[in-house]
């Protein structure tokens, strides 16, 4: 790749002309220069594509600029100029692919034809599409029980192919809908609905615009949401207090050179982000957040006494909330000594958040990933709902709770049915509209799909996008149990790690990009999705399809459905292709709130999904918002063991999930690497390492399993005591499975107790 092992700090803003060029690069990369800036004035648009990068919303007066460094690298990875085709396929055994790395597997460009498996020569061979619908549909016949099968879905795909594609599970007879958002915002979808009564956030755009206070709890917008930079910057310069809290000095989160700017990027300058950004430790936040709500609490008392104004707006939490008392009770049990030991804070510094929280009209609490994947992930959620709730936060112009989701649409695919456990509401309608009893037992979730594929007890894999062997923890058990599935199949727009890691039977089969134009029988289709502000909006795709052979989603979809069902099925599956404005039909049939769909999304900006907590109706089983307790700060009993660190596994600002752009991570100084580990000078002494060491990471382990990746290289940086980071995916195998939260069954990716050893020198 040609980019020298190198670590060199970063001193610039994020953002700016760094930025540009690295999204020129990856068009010169994939040898789409001019039609990708083309296809790029497109994205966000009124009658252009949904950008297939991250959840962020649109603003309703677009520029003709509305999309970003990343969301430029995502559309040049879909509309790359190489292609992976039969003869690549012919020319290397699955085997000798599985010797390449991520990025070089991607590299290879869109898959051209549908490809099945061949043992006998240990290649993908082309297969017909009907040949293809068939081996499915014999497999999904032969098993005894549907729930043998798991049917995972990647947030990138529309409402209209996730619709068909829990139509189709269902009328087969499973609930097993792993999907990405399990490993994502799940704690997010379990977590709200019992504070406040919906499982997503309460913000939309405009209320970053009135917000004289924000904050962001583990969440890379510069990397993964980079047009929140644009909100985030336009309250920095009105003087909103912006602070962070990160293991990370996240350089987005600091200073930021907006490319939009003609000033900004002519004069070099740019807008410094945050007002302070907090290092916390990693799983701190519980400790943080515990200590956030002591000194509001205590300072309430102490206003209250001297007849000041109160700190707790406690008109809203006497009017719409329960449980103060228990959380009070809680906090006042919750030493600060405690707190500053387990989030590695000092309590000044804590208290300096709280006061400008307090001092705050309208707040706005922002997360990401640092938040959810923990062991106590919904409870981290619990305790951001919390802080908002006290000074009545939700449901307020200005303020709220963001969840900054992941995958484009991956918030659209759970409102549209995407979900191991169905509401009773959602199986009445299916069955009243359609005539057939879907089933009713809870289906798999990401780790009890795994579970169950280590039992033996699941035979067949589908998954809509996404790279699940790749994305999953703790591979050497789960790579292990996918290849003995009897079937693996694959919708997908690259060669990825899942392809090779498959059962005796697979799959893959080639699907159109978001950028494509999706010819149907009645003409050019458009399809929809759901930001993180809940709101909705058409995307419709313009470029040519990069093969002809390729079908798009819900044509797959059809296909396996007909294949399966055939003439038992009681859905039209060829006329809901054949025109997605039908498909919208049957949505809004099973889902009111997508009441005038089709005319809905005609509006430019598309519309918005109400939530009811933005309104302060609580559908929680108390009618009311409930402060949830934590107990404890959640430690693990490991923490405490003397060389224990806990490490988090983080995205570089060059990739895609499991899709690497390139090895290299501009912002955190680390160039064409990316087996690195950073930590804080004070444990490299500790351990007695050195820069440029080399360690093993070894989890320690409950059940006796040895995991471990070997020969990492050791990054001094200003990291947290006790604490370390390292790339996703390359660390997944560190991930236990039993490792998850035990609500919300997110695997703890952001919380792994590991010991360094120096690793052996390496043979010259
Ligand atoms: N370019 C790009 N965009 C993306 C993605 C991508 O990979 N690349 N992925 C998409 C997806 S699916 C998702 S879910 C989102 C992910 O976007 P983010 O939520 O930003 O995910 P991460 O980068 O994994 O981690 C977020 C931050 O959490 C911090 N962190 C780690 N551990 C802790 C902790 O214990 N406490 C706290 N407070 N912070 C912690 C990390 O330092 C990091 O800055 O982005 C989406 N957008
Ligand atoms: N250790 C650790 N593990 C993690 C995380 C972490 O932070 N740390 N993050 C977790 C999170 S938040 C997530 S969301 C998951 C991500 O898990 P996934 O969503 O399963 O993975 P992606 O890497 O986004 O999937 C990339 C693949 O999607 C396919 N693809 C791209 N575009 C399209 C399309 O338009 N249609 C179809 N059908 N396929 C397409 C391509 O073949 C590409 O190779 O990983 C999780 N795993
Ligand atoms: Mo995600």
């Amino acid at each position: 790749m040609g980019v020298a092992k190198t670590i060199r700090p970063y001193h610039q803003p994020a953002g700016g002309w760094g930025a540009l060029k690295a999204m020129g690069t990856a068009l010169v990369q994939q040898h789409v220069a001019v039609a990708g800036m083309e296809t790029l004035a497109r994205m966000n648009q009124p009658g252009g594509f949904d950008c297939p990068g991250c959840g962020w919303g649109d603003p309703k007066h677009t520029s003709p600029f509305e999309y970003c460094e990343n969301g430029g690298k995502a559309v040049a990875w879909e509309m790359t100029a190489r292609r992976c085709t039969p003869d690549f396929f012919a020319a290397h055994t699955v085997t000798e692919l599985a010797a390449l790395n991520d990025y070089e597997l991607e590299m290879e460009g869109r898959l051209t034809h549908p490809m099945r498996y061949d043992a006998a020569s240990d290649r993908y061979l082309p297969v017909s599409w009907e040949d293809a619908f068939a081996l499915v549909g014999a497999h999904l016949n032969a098993l005894p029980d549907p729930n043998m099968a798991d049917f995972y879905t990647s947030g990138r795909a529309s409402n209209e192919a996730a619709f068909l594609y829990q139509l189709f599970a269902r009328e087969y007879g499973t609930n097993n809908f792993p999907d990405c958002s399990n490993m994502c915002h799940e704690a997010t979808s379990v977590g709200l609905p019992q504070s406040i009564g919906v499982g997503k956030g309460t913000v939309v755009l405009e209320d970053f615009a009135r917000a004289d206070c924000i904050f962001i709890f583990g969440q890379n917008p510069g990397t993964n949401s980079p047009r929140m930079m644009t909100e985030l910057r336009n309250a920095s310069r009105r003087g909103a207090t912006i602070l962070s809290f990160n293991p990370f000095r996240e350089r987005a989160l600091e200073r930021f050179q907006a490319p939009q700017s003609p000033v900004e990027m002519a004069t070099l300058s740019s807008t410094p982000i945050s007002s302070r950004l907090f290092q916390v430790r990693v799983g701190g936040d519980v400790a943080l957040i515990k200590g956030l709500m002591k000194h509001l609490v205590a300072s309430d008392a102490d206003a209250r006494a001297k007849d000041q104004a109160p700190v707790l707006d406690w008109d809203f939490i006497r009017g719409h909330t329960q449980g103060i008392d228990a959380l009070i009770a809680d906090l006042d049990a919750t030493s600060w000594d405690d707190i500053v030991r387990k989030s590695g804070l000092a309590r000044a510094d804590i208290i300096f958040a709280a006061e400008a929280y307090m001092r705050a009209e309208r707040a706005i609490l922002v997360y990401g990933m640092g938040i959810t994947q923990h062991r106590h992930g919904t409870q981290n959620v619990q305790q951001i709902a919390n802080l908002a709730l006290l000074r009545g936060n939700v449901g307020r112009e200005g303020t709220g709770i963001c969840p900054v989701r992941g995958h484009s649409n991956v918030q659209g695919d759970r409102t549209v049915g995407i979900t191991e456990v169905p509401s009773p509401a959602l199986l009445d309608a299916l069955e009243a509209r359609y005539g057939f009893t879907p089933p009713k037992a809870p289906g798999h979730n990401v780790v009890t799909a795994l579970d169950a594929m280590v039992k033996g007890e699941a035979k067949v894999f589908i998954g809509l996008g996404g790279n699940f062997a790749a994305a999953i923890p703790d591979w050497q058990l789960t790579q292990e149990a996918m290849r003995q599935l009897d079937l693996t199949v694959h919708i997908a727009t690259k060669l990825n790690r899942s392809h090779l890691v498959h059962g005796r039977d697979a799959l893959i089969l080639p699907c159109l990009g978001r950028t494509e134009v999706d010819m149907q029988a009645s003409g050019p289709q458009s399809v929809t999705v759901e930001d993180t502000m809940s709101m909705v909006h058409a995307s419709i795709g313009h470029n040519a399809p990069a093969s002809e052979h390729l079908k798009s989603e819900p044509a797959i979809i059809a296909g396996l459905a007909r294949a399966t069902l055939g003439t038992r099925s009681k859905v039209e599956w060829e006329a809901l292709v054949a025109d997605y404005g039908l498909i919208r039909e049957e949505i809004e049939a099973i889902f009111p709130i997508f009441q005038g769909f089709n005319t809905r999304i005609r509006v430019p900006g598309g519309f918005h999904l109400t939530s009811l907590a933005r309104e302060r109706i609580w559908a929680t089983a108390t009618g009311k918002a409930n402060f949830l307790v934590c107990e404890g700060l959640c430690e693990d009993p490991q923490v405490g063991v003397d060389d224990v660190l806990w490490l988090t596994t983080v995205r570089s600002h060059d990739q895609y999930n499991t899709t690497l752009y390139s090895l290299s991570d501009r912002y955190r100084g680390v160039y064409g690497q990316r087996d690195v580990i950073f930590l804080a000078e004070a444990e490299m002494e500790r351990r007695g390492l050195a820069e440029g060491d080399r360690v093993d990471i070894v989890t320690v382990s409950r059940d006796g399993i040895e995991r471990a990746v070997r020969a990492f290289r050791v990054v001094p940086y200003a990291f947290p005591e006790g604490s370390c980071a390292a790339y996703y995916p390359e660390t997944n195998p560190l991930v236990p499975l039993y490792a998850h939260d035990p609500q919300s069954f997110t695997p703890a990716s952001k919380g792994v107790p590991v010991r360094l050893v120096k690793s052996p020198p390496r043979a010259a």
